[in-house]
C-alpha cells in the first residue's frame, strides 16, 4: 500500500511544497530528493523495517527531505532537538538504539562524538539527499510507525511516543477538515521540529493539503511581522510566548512600521494559539492591533490535538472549544467515571489519532490508558456552556515553558548530582513570558559553599537550555508537610510572581 502523503504529493508535483532558506522547492523535487535519501538508507535492502534514525537538521529543505526520505524507507524517524546539547542527545540516541545518525554540516560537531562511542554512522546532508539513483521503496501499511518524539512525563527521563502513519494521517485530516487547510494555504514555520505543533499542525498538515510550507531558520520577531505583511501568509500557528514577543516588538515599532505589520496579520485567512494556555489580554490585544481573533486549541504529544475553537463560530477567551472532528473527548473523576455535567475532571481522549506506544516502556504505555482505550492525559478541565476550559495538570511537577514541556523531577536529578547539592525543589513559577518560569531551591553543605552559577553551568552542560532554571536559590531547608514530602506550592512563594497577567 502506498502511503496517501507520498501519493498526493505525485499528483501536485509541480506545486511549491517548501520555502526555505536553501531555496524554493516543489512537491517533485521533495519526492525525488526523499526518494535518493531512503535509497541510501535502505542500502540494498527492501525495507528498513522500522529500524530508528535519528536526525540533527535545522529546520530548512534538509529537514524535510530527510524527513520523508527516512518515512518512504520504512524507517522511524526520530528528530533530535537542534537546541540539545551533546549529553541529551546521549540519552535519546541509547534509548532509541538507531541503526544510524543523520547530520547536517553545521551540527554534526554536536553529535559525531556521541554517535561514534557509540558505533553509529552518521551520515551527512547535503549528500544524503544528491541526485543519485532511486530503487524500489516499499509499500508501507498506515499501522507502521512512522515517528518518535521524546516527551517528559512524572516519571524517569523522557519517553518515546510512537505514532504511527494512521496516527499522523488521522491527526492531519482532523485538523484539515476543522481549519479548513487548502491548497491555496501558505503558512510560516519556525518552530522547533521535533514537537508535534511544529511537525503535524504546520509541516504535514501543509504538505497533505498540497499547501505551501515556508520554514524560517529561527524565531525572530521582526523577521515574523516582516514576512507577515508582505500579506501573502494565509496561516501563522504558534505558541503563547511567541504571540507575547510579537506584541512586544509591535510595542516598539514607529506607527507606519506597526500599520503594515497589522494589516500583513490581518491578511491571514486564520492565526491559530496553541501548546501552553493563552493568557486572555495576550489573545486581546492581539485582535486589537490586528483584527485577528487567536484561534486556542488544545493537543498533546501522545495525541495530536483533541480540543479546538471553531473556525467559524464563537472563539470563547481562556476555553480551547470543543472535540476535534473523529475524536472522542471526555473528564472524569479519580475514580475514572465520566463526571456530571459542568464538574471539574481530568481530560480522556480516544481515537485513531491516539498514539500506539512509549518506545520500549510497556508498562507505562498501559499506565497511560483507563479501560476502552481511554488514554490519561493529566490535565484537568471543566466544560462551560460547551467549550472545554483548561484547569491545569494533575502533576505540580510537569512545567510548560515557552511551550516546552518539561519535568522539574528531571531537573532535580542532575542538580543533586552536583557536588555540594544536598538537596532541591524545580517549580515552576507563574510568569508573563515563560507560562511557568523554571526556578529551583538548593540546599547545600554547610561546610561547602555553593557558586549558583557553576551549579547553573553544570546544569547547562547536562540538559537542554530551556529546562536550565531561569533563577536559583539558596536555602537552609526545603518547606516539607507532615509526611515530610515537599511542599511544591510554598517553594514557588519563595520566587518573585513577575508581572503575571
Ligand atoms: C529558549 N529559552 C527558553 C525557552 N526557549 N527558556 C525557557 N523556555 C523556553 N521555551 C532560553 C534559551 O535557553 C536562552 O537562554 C534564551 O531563552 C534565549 O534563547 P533563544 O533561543 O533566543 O530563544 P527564542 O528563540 O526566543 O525561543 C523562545 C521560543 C522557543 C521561540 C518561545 O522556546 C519556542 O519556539 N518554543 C516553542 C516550543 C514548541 O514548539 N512547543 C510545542 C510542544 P540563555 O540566554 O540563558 O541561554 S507542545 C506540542 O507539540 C503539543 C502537541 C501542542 O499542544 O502543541
Ligand atoms: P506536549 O506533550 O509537549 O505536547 O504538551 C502537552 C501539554 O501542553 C498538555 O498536556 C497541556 O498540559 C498543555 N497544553 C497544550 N495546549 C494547551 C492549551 N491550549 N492550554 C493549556 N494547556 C495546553
Amino acid at each position: 500500500m502506498k502511503l496517501p502523503l507520498f501519493e498526493r504529493a505525485a499528483g501536485i508535483r509541480e506545486r511549491t511544497a517548501i520555502v526555505a532558506p536553501e531555496g524554493a522547492f516543489n512537491f517533485g523535487e521533495l519526492l525525488d530528493a526523499s526518494g535518493w535519501v531512503a535509497t541510501r538508507l535502505l542500502a540494498g535492502r527492501d525495507d528498513l523495517d522500522s529500524e530508528r534514525i535519528c536526525y540533527l537538521v535545522p529546520p530548512g529543505w534538509h529537514h524535510v527531505a530527510v524527513q520523508w526520505g527516512i518515512w518512504r524507507s520504512g524507517g522511524l524517524a526520530v528528530p533530535l532537538a537542534t537546541s540539545h546539547p551533546a549529553a541529551e542527545l546521549a540519552y535519546v540516541l541509547d534509548d532509541a538504539s538507531p541503526e544510524a545518525v543523520v547530520a547536517h554540516p553545521d551540527l554534526i560537531d554536536r553529535v559525531s562524538g556521541v554517535a561514534a562511542e557509540r558505533q553509529l554512522p552518521v551520515l551527512q546532508t547535503p549528500a544524503l539527499l544528491a541526485e543519485g539513483p532511486t530503487g524500489v521503496l516499499p509499500d508501507l501499511a498506515a499501522d507502521r510507525s512512522a515517528m518518535m518524539l521524546y516527551t517528559s512525563g512524572t516519571t524517569g527521563r523522557p519517553k518515546g511516543v510512537v505514532v504511527t502513519h494512521g496516527n499522523l494521517q488521522a491527526q492531519v485530516s482532523s485538523l484539515s477538515d476543522a481549519w479548513g487547510w487548502s491548497e491555496h494555504d501558505h503558512i510560516l514555520l519556525h518552530l522547533p521540529l521535533h514537537h508535534v505543533h511544529g511537525i503535524t499542525n504546520i509541516l504535514t498538515s501543509a504538505l497533505w493539503n498540497g499547501a505551501t510550507c515556508e520554514i524560517l531558520s529561527r524565531f525572530n520577531a521582526v523577521d515574523v511581522w516582516e514576512r507577515l505583511s508582505r500579506g501573502d501568509c494565509t496561516l501563522y500557528m504558534a505558541v503563547p510566548t511567541v504571540y507575547r514577543r510579537l506584541l512586544e516588538a509591535w510595542q516598539r515599532a514607529d506607527p507606519a512600521t506597526r500599520e503594515a505589520w497589522s494589516a500583513g496579520a490581518l491578511a491571514c485567512r486564520l492565526m491559530v494559539s496553541g501548546s501552553a494556555a493563552l493568557p486572555v489580554p495576550t489573545l486581546e490585544r492581539w485582535q486589537e492591533i490586528t483584527g485577528q481573533r487567536l484561534l486556542e486549541r488544545y493537543g498533546m504529544t501522545e495525541i495530536g490535538m483533541a480540543l479546538s475553537n471553531p473556525l467559524n463560530g464563537e472563539r470563547r477567551a481562556g476555553h480551547v472549544g470543543q472535540p476535534l472532528p473523529g475524536i472522542d473527548v471526555r473528564l472524569v473523576d479519580e475514580a475514572g467515571r465520566p463526571v456530571a455535567a459542568g464538574a471539574e475532571g481530568e481530560i480522556q481522549v480516544r481515537g485513531p489519532t491516539v498514539f500506539s506506544t512509549y518506545w520500549r516502556r510497556e508498562q507505562e504505555t498501559q499506565d497511560a490508558f483507563a479501560e476502552e482505550d481511554w488514554f490519561n492525559t493529566g490535565d484537568q478541565a471543566v466544560v462551560e456552556d460547551g467549550a472545554y476550559r483548561i484547569l491545569g495538570r494533575a502533576s505540580v511537577d510537569i512545567l510548560k515553558t515557552g511551550g516546552e514541556k518539561i519535568s522539574a523531577l528531571e531537573i532535580e536529578d542532575v542538580l543533586r548530582s552536583y557536588t555540594g547539592v544536598v538537596d532541591c525543589a524545580v517549580v515552576g513559577v507563574p510568569d508573563a513570558d515563560w507560562g511557568d518560569r523554571v526556578c529551583a531551591a538548593v540546599v547545600c553543605e554547610a561546610s561547602h559553599p555553593l557558586d549558583v552559577d557553576a551549579l547553573r553551568g553544570f546544569a547547562r552542560e547536562r540538559l537542554a537550555p530551556y529546562k536550565v532554571p531561569k533563577q536559583i536559590i539558596l536555602v537552609d531547608a526545603l518547606p516539607r508537610n507532615a509526611m515530610g514530602k515537599v511542599t511544591k506550592p510554598t517553594v514557588v512563594e519563595l520566587f518573585d510572581l513577575r508581572d503575571v497577567d
